[in-house]
């Protein structure tokens, strides 16, 4: 009898962790944002995607409540001029971490609707083709913080 007790509630707590980690394939850490310079409308985000699943994800758009626009851009240095395009989807395979940082892929925000000062939390909401949207807060940081 006791044992029976014992082996359904083993049963529940498995059923219960299960249905806890199935949300999260996508653990996005380090999120922060470069706090804008003077009155210029445009900085840019960063933060790490690692991807605990099992199914490719692609992160399709970003927005935030501070800016009327965000898209993910590549920045890479050719021949000392440096140029960034638009990177429509970005692709997180399984076991892999993106990582978004100073000099390479990055979060373009534009059109600010007011300047933001070291110390600031912005929340981002990343849209993902399978895992949906995820809201993540951005710290801002000073011009000379890494
Ligand atoms: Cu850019």
């Amino acid at each position: 009898m006791i044992r029976a007790i014992l082996t359904a509630c083993c049963l529940l707590l498995s059923a219960l962790t299960y249905a806890g980690e199935a949300p999260k394939a996508l653990v996005i850490s380090d999120v922060w944002m470069r706090a804008s310079l003077g009155q210029v409308p445009t900085t840019t985000a960063y933060f790490k995607i690692e991807n605990r699943g099992s199914a490719d994800d692609k992160l399709l758009s970003v927005s935030t409540p501070a800016a009327a626009m965000a898209h993910v851009h590549n920045s890479a240095t050719t021949n000392g001029v440096m140029t960034m395009a638009a990177v429509p989807a970005l692709s997180i395979k399984p076991g892999q971490t993106v990582e978004l940082s100073p000099g390479g892929l990055h979060i373009m925000v534009m059109n600010l609707k007011a300047p933001l000062k070291a110390g600031e939390t912005v929340p981002l909401t990343l849209k993902f083709e399978r895992a949906g949207e995820i809201v993540v807060q951005a710290e801002v940081r000073g011009l000379g913080k890494p």
